[in-house]
């Protein structure tokens, strides 16, 4: 495994004494409180048996020194410059940029907003090399990241430079992305040193062993934006945890909107496909055809003249053979007990169904109620915008309706919106109204393109109709909507 440093064998000189340098910096981190174990929540939400706070070694001069001094023999070119991701790792770039005589580049975490606006300080020539450097990584985002802002400055990054890797996938995330990685320390190396050393229990190794094999989160869309990743991640992440306390049912968490960012991750779309037939066999005979493209079928299934159990069966092993979620968009607005009755005929087979929420919370609590006696899973999409002409749906509406949904995150995936109505980034944008060609239909429809909703409206996924059940060839079409939808994803999550 990457990182790790065998102790058996015939050793150079040289090595065994870096391997002694590297076995005394472990023991100093862990006496100066770098390294920690116990139960700390991390930014993810998840609980980590390990915690490492490098921040803390700014206090600790000489060991920063020494780190530094470490880390600048694993950088073995000399035309490049040196970038720290912020902040820990500044001081330290700074040191090694010193010592080295290697000029550095600083990244501002935040634009400034005055004067130029920089998000890079220093200077450095069009497609020079760029070193980063990171104190931990975990999944690699926040380098990816900065390399991506760098690259786009002009810098050429293919290099990182890591004190300490927490063997969770960053090395495979960061390879993927164009970025090779050389770490300093492995959680292994730490875990080996300090129980060699008497200073942790095998206990305490094996609880972290199997934290680390829990939490791997390579293969998750790897080459996707770094902030996708982040902010799809620490759901999951979140979700698990809740999983493994068992507080699933009663987390303010919802599987349905879990399970939708797993499958836009794993399948790179931000696709849902409207499939407005009214002939059974003809929609399954579509769905086939559009599967592999899209993260939710989008259905009617009080428009279609033929609808039985078995469509139902038929669909529900498309969905599974596929990936994708089942959405029936029957826009409920009824007193709960009504509502309740209505969801009853479709949960079986749909995880996801709009709702106005007009009736007030009564709704919510009635598919609330739903998911605790019958089959779990019906996420609410709530509808906060629409895309007709003429509609009755006012901002305050709009405005109520996204306090509701915030408040009641545990049964409402997200919302129907035609703009970015809410910034709580559990919550998931749909937005319909989307067509490659054509401005309009001969009644109230009125579109906009993949790249407009996604970019200049805020959706996550875009609903797509006739734009894909009307095309000659709705495979092919459903791919060039696909590809559409999720490249402004990466590129608006991209600028964030
Ligand atoms: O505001 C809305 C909300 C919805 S759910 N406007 C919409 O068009 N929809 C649905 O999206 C509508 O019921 C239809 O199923 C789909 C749009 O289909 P298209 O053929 O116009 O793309």
């Amino acid at each position: 495994m990457y990182g790790t440093i065998l102790l058996t064998g015939k050793m150079s000189s040289t090595s065994s004494n870096t391997d002694s340098k590297m076995n005394s910096l472990i023991l100093e981190l862990e006496r100066i409180g770098a390294v920690k174990f116990g139960e700390f929540t991390l930014k993810s939400g998840l609980t980590s048996p390990v915690y490492f706070d490098l921040r803390i070694l700014v206090s600790f001069p000489k060991l920063l020194e020494e780190v530094a001094a470490l880390l600048l023999e694993k950088v073995t070119r000399r035309d490049c410059v040196l970038c720290g991701v912020p902040y820990t790792a500044l001081p330290i770039a700074t040191l090694m940029s010193v010592k080295a005589d290697l000029g550095m580049v600083v990244r501002r975490k935040e634009a400034k907003s005055y004067g130029t606006k920089k998000m890079v300080e220093g200077v450095w020539t069009e497609g020079q090399n760029c070193v980063i450097v990171e104190d931990v990584v975990t999944t690699g985002g926040s380098v990816i990241e900065t390399a991506n802002l760098l690259r786009k400055l002009g810098l050429t990054v293919t290099e990182c430079i890591v004190l300490l890797d927490r063997e969770q996938g960053a090395v495979d995330n960061l390879t993927k992305a164009g970025i090779s990685v050389i770490t300093l320390i492995s959680v292994s190396k730490v875990l080996e040193v300090l129980l060699g050393a008497g200073r942790i229990s095998s206990s305490t190794v094996e609880a972290v062993n199997s934290f680390v094999l829990n939490n791997q989160t390579q293969g998750l869309g790897a080459d996707t934006s770094s902030v996708i990743k982040t902010r799809f991640e620490t759901r999951l992440d979140t979700m698990k945890n809740a999983e493994k306390k068992q507080e699933s049912t009663e987390s303010d968490l919802n599987l349905v909107s879990t399970r939708l960012m797993e499958i836009m991750l794993r399948k790179r779309t931000n696709l849902c496909v409207a499939v407005d037939l009214t002939s059974a066999q003809d929609i399954l005979e579509l769905v086939e055809k559009i599967g592999s493209s899209v993260a939710v079928v989008k259905l009617h299934a009080d428009i279609v003249n033929d609808w039985t159990e078995q469509t139902e069966v038929e669909l529900k092993k498309l969905a599974d053979k596929f990936g994708f979620l089942l959405f029936e968009d029957r826009k409920l607005a009824d007193i709960g007990n009504t509502v309740r009755l209505q969801a009853l005929k479709f949960s079986s087979w749909a995880q996801l169904v709009t709702v106005h929420a007009l009736p007030g919370p009564g709704v919510l609590q009635a598919v609330r109620d739903l998911q605790k006696s019958g089959p779990a899973g019906l996420g609410v999409l709530l509808v906060a915008e629409m895309s007709s002409a003429g509609n009755l749906i006012s901002s305050s509406y709009t405005q109520e309706t996204v306090n509701l949904g915030e408040k009641n995150k545990n049964v409402v995936v997200g919302f129907i919106a035609q703009s970015r109505v809410s910034q709580d980034n559990d919550l998931i944008q749909l937005t319909p109204g989307v067509h490659l060609s054509q401005d309009g239909d001969e009644t109230d429809q009125r579109y906009v393109s993949p790249a407009d909703a996604v970019l200049k409206r805020g959706a996550d996924l875009i609903i797509v109709g006739r734009g894909i059940t009307g095309a000659e060839d709705p495979a092919e079409e459903a791919e060039r909507y696909k590809k559409a939808g999720w490249n402004a994803y990466l590129e608006r999550t991209g600028q964030v």
